[in-house]
C-alpha cells in the first residue's frame, strides 16, 4: 500500500497582498494525478491544512473538493491539526468527513488515547498500517501547570508529558499489532487440523504480521532548519523537542517546518516540508512530498521513503545587491520575460544595500519593471554602514557602561537597529522610541521598588511570622518574571 506524507499547505494564505488560490488549485490537481499514478491509498497531512482558524471560503471549498475527489479514487486521508489550524473549525466537520474516509484529529486527548490510533486498511480490507495521529500539542491539553515551578522545571515536566503521551499511544498501537499477531497464531494452530484452506488464507492476510506503526507530529524538533514563514511555536516554554522523545515509529510524519528534511539523520523521521513556497527564503529549495510503500516493510523490514517533487506553480524571485546591480538584473529579467511570452508573472522581492531612502529606490525599480510581468511584492533595504565598529568597545567592561547604554547597544545589534525591514523608517524609529521609553519605565520602577525594600528593611523590625505574605516581595518577583 502506498502512503503519502505531506504537511503545511496553508490553504487560504494571503501572501503580501496576493492570493495563493491558483497555486493551491494547481497543487490539488497535481496531487490527484499523483494519487492515480502511484496508486496512493492514504494521504497523511501533518498539520497546517489552513493558514488561519477562519480560512476564506475558497480555501474550504478547495479542501472539500479534494475530499470528494479522494473518496472517488478510494484514497483515505488523515488530517492532524497544526498550530495555524483551529481545533473547533476542524472538529466541526469531523463526523461528516469520517463518512468519506477522512480522519480528522484536531486535539490531543490524553484521556482517550484510542482516538489517536487509526488502523489503516487497504482496498481489500487488510490491515496495512497503524497511524498514531498526534496533532499540534497545546500544553493545556496535556499538563496542569503547578505554581512556583521554575522555567527549567516547567520545561522538563512538559517534555516528560509529551514523551509519555507519545509512548502511551505507541504502546497502545503495539498492543493492537500484537493482538493481530495473536489472532495470526490462533489461525496458525488451526492449520494443523482440517480447515478450509481458502477461508484461512483470506483470514490470515487480514491479520498481517509486522504492521508498521506510523507517528505524526506538528512541532519543532531540535536542530531543524526553519524559514521566515514558520511561526515559532513554543509548546509552553518548550522551543524544541529532541528526536529521542519519540518512540521507535517505523515512520514519523512531521509537519510545521517548511523545509523538507530528515530529523537526526534518520531517513524515517521526516518533515515533508510545505508543497509551495510560503516565504521568499524558501526559494531555491525543492518542494516535495514523501511516498512510502508498506511493501518495503515486508521486503526490507523498514520503509524506504521516496520524494515526490512538487512542481513550482508560481515563479518567485529575490534580487539583492547594490542599486545599480539590482536595476541591471531587473532589466535582464524584463527582457527574459518578454522573450518567454508565456504570460506567467514573477513575484519579486528586492533587497538593496544602500544608504539612500527606500522611496527613491522603489521609484527606480518601478520605472524598470513598469509594464512587465514582474509583480513587485517587497523591497527592503540594508544600510551599508551597518557594520558595527567594535574596536573602541574592545576595552570596555560592563561596569563602565550605564544601563541605558547597554540597552542602546542591544538595540543597535538587533534587527530593528539593522533596518532590514519591510516597514518604513518612521515606523521603525517610532518603535525604537517606544521600546526605549518602556525600558526606562521598567528601570525606574525597579529602582523604586529596590529603594522601598531598603526603606522597609531599615524601618521594620525583623520578621517573626514567615507565613504572612510579603506583598512587596511578590511584586518584585512578578516584575522580574515578566
Ligand atoms: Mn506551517
Amino acid at each position: 500500500m502506498k502512503i503519502l506524507h505531506t504537511s503545511d499547505w496553508h490553504l487560504g494564505q494571503h501572501f503580501m497582498g496576493r492570493t495563493r488560490q491558483a497555486e493551491h488549485k494547481a497543487l490539488i490537481e497535481w496531487l490527484l494525478f499523483q494519487v492515480q499514478e502511484h496508486q496512493i491509498e492514504l494521504i497523511i497531512l501533518a498539520g497546517d491544512v489552513f493558514d488561519t482558524g477562519a480560512p476564506p471560503s475558497y480555501a474550504r471549498e478547495l479542501f472539500n473538493e479534494l475530499v470528494i475527489s479522494l473518496n472517488q479514487l478510494t484514497c483515505q486521508l488523515i488530517v492532524v491539526a497544526g498550530n495555524h489550524d483551529s481545533v473547533s473549525m476542524l472538529n466541526e466537520s469531523k463526523n461528516l468527513l469520517a463518512c468519506l474516509d477522512v480522519n480528522v484529529i484536531a486535539k490531543t486527548l490524553p484521556e482517550s488515547l484510542s482516538e489517536h490510533i487509526l488502523p489503516v486498511k487497504n482496498k481489500h480490507g487488510q490491515l496495512e498500517a497503524i497511524v498514531c495521529a498526534v496533532p499540534f500539542i497545546r500544553p493545556k491539553d496535556l499538563v496542569s501547570s503547578k505554581s512556583n515551578q521554575s522555567e527549567t522545571d516547567k520545561k522538563r515536566d512538559l517534555l516528560n508529558q509529551i514523551q509519555s503521551f507519545y509512548f502511551d499511544i505507541y504502546e497502545e498501537a503495539l498492543n493492537l499489532a500484537k493482538k493481530t499477531n495473536q489472532d495470526q497464531e490462533w489461525l496458525d494452530q488451526q492449520d494443523d487440523g482440517k480447515r478450509d484452506d481458502k477461508n484461512i488464507e483470506i483470514q490470515k492476510s487480514l491479520f498481517d504480521l509486522d504492521v508498521p506503526i506510523i507517528g505524526t507530529g506538528h512541532l519543532t524538533t531540535l536542530g531543524a532548519k526553519t524559514s521566515e514563514s514558520v511561526r515559532d511555536i513554543y509548546i509552553g516554554t518548550l522551543e524544541a523537542v529532541p528526536a529521542q522523545a519519540f518512540p521507535p515509529f517505523d515512520y514519523l510524519a512531521l509537519g510545521h517546518i517548511h523545509r523538507a528534511q530528515v530529523v537526526a539523520g534518520n531517513d524515517c523521521q521526516r518533515y515533508s516540508g510545505s508543497p509551495i513556497c510560503l516565504s521568499f527564503d524558501e526559494l531555491n529549495r525543492d518542494k516535495s512530498m514523501v511516498l512510502l510503500d508498506t511493501q518495503n516493510m515486508l521486503n526490507l523490514g523498514k520503509f524506504k521513503p521516496q520524494l515526490l517533487p512538487v512542481p513550482n506553480f508560481q515563479a518567485m524571485k529575490t534580487i539583492r545587491g547594490e542599486i545599480k546591480d539590482v536595476l541591471q538584473e531587473l532589466k535582464e529579467l524584463v527582457t527574459q520575460l518578454s522573450a518567454a511570452d508565456d504570460g506567467k508573472s514573477v513575484w519579486l522581492e528586492v533587497k538593496v544595500f544602500t544608504d539612500a531612502y527606500l522611496s527613491d529606490v522603489q521609484k527606480h525599480i518601478q520605472e524598470v519593471i513598469q509594464g512587465s510581468l514582474i509583480d513587485l511584492l517587497r523591497v527592503t533595504r540594508q544600510v551599508k554602514t551597518q557594520v558595527v565598529d567594535h574596536s573602541n568597545q574592545a576595552k570596555e567592561t560592563l561596569s563602565e557602561l550605564s544601563v541605558e547604554e547597554v540597552f542602546d547597544r542591544c538595540l543597535a545589534a538587533s534587527t530593528l537597529g539593522k533596518l532590514d525591514q519591510t516597514e518604513s523608517e518612521e515606523t521603525v524609529s517610532t518603535e525604537i522610541t517606544e521600546l526605549k521609553s518602556i525600558f526606562t519605565q521598567c528601570v525606574s520602577s525597579m529602582q523604586e521598588s529596590v529603594i522601598k525594600d531598603e526603606e522597609e528593611l531599615a524601618v521594620s523590625p525583623p520578621k517573626h511570622d514567615n507565613t504572612l505574605p510579603n506583598k512587596q516581595g511578590t511584586e518584585v518577583v512578578g516584575g522580574a518574571d515578566a
